[in-house]
């Protein structure tokens, strides 16, 4: 049989994976605003609110017997190093929301330790978003935002809230920690949304 060329094979360059600004690093940099908080997997919780009066939760247990998936992703950060085709193991966000039901066009996530960060419920869902506990075949260390963080590798990573403990569904758009210190609210690497007015 003759050799079929197959043409392209989906690989991108690697300086077309890199927003504008942005640097590449190997390592895997730590960025907290304070100290890591240690959360035990028996209390642990992750909870979905809304205006509806029953939140929405989930044991350590029942997150991790949820169906995962594997994805590989590049991480931006907006101190500007990126890190290419990170492995994270973690729970999808359209599973989480499933059964949400909700007017709410906006999210106001919450971590253990008091972080918080905003951005709009749409940019949770269609595969865009993770509740990550695994990185690289290895529990998520909690440097890094373990026993579980949200992933949302699209947006700047200071999105990506470390040690997330609740998803407040909101009708009305909230700032969090970064953006009412001057980040952005969005947070686009590829339109280099680092600060209000960018
Ligand atoms: N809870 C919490 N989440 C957080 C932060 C934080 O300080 N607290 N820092 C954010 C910022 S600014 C970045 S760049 C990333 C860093 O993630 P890393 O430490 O795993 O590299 O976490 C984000 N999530
Ligand atoms: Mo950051």
């Amino acid at each position: 049989m003759g050799i079929v060329s197959r043409g392209f094979t989906g690989r991108t360059r690697t300086d077309e994976r890199l927003p504008p600004g942005q640097y590449l690093t190997e390592d895997f940099p730590v960025l907290s605003a304070g100290p890591t908080p240690r959360v035990s997997l028996d209390t642990w919780q992750l909870a979905i609110t809304s205006e509806s009066p029953t939140p929405h939760t989930w044991t350590w247990a029942e997150l991790t017997a949820l169906p995962a998936q594997d994805v590989t992703v590049d991480l931006h950060c907006v101190t500007k190093w990126s890190k290419l085709h990170t492995p994270w193991r973690g729970v999808s966000l359209d599973l989480l929301l499933a059964d949400v039901e909700s007017v709410a066009e906006y999210a106001l996530v919450r971590s253990y330790g008091g972080y918080t960060t905003n951005l709009p419920l749409a940019d949770l869902t269609d595969g865009q978003a993770w509740i990550a506990y695994q990185y690289d075949g290895e529990p998520l260390r909690p440097e890094h935002g373990g026993p579980a963080r949200l992933l949302v590798p699209h947006l700047y990573l200071w999105k990506s809230a470390k040690w997330v403990r609740q998803i407040e569904l909101l009708q009305q758009d909230e700032p969090g920690f970064w953006e009412t210190a001057g980040y952005h609210n969005y947070g686009d690497p590829w339109r280099e949304q680092r600060y209000w007015g960018d």
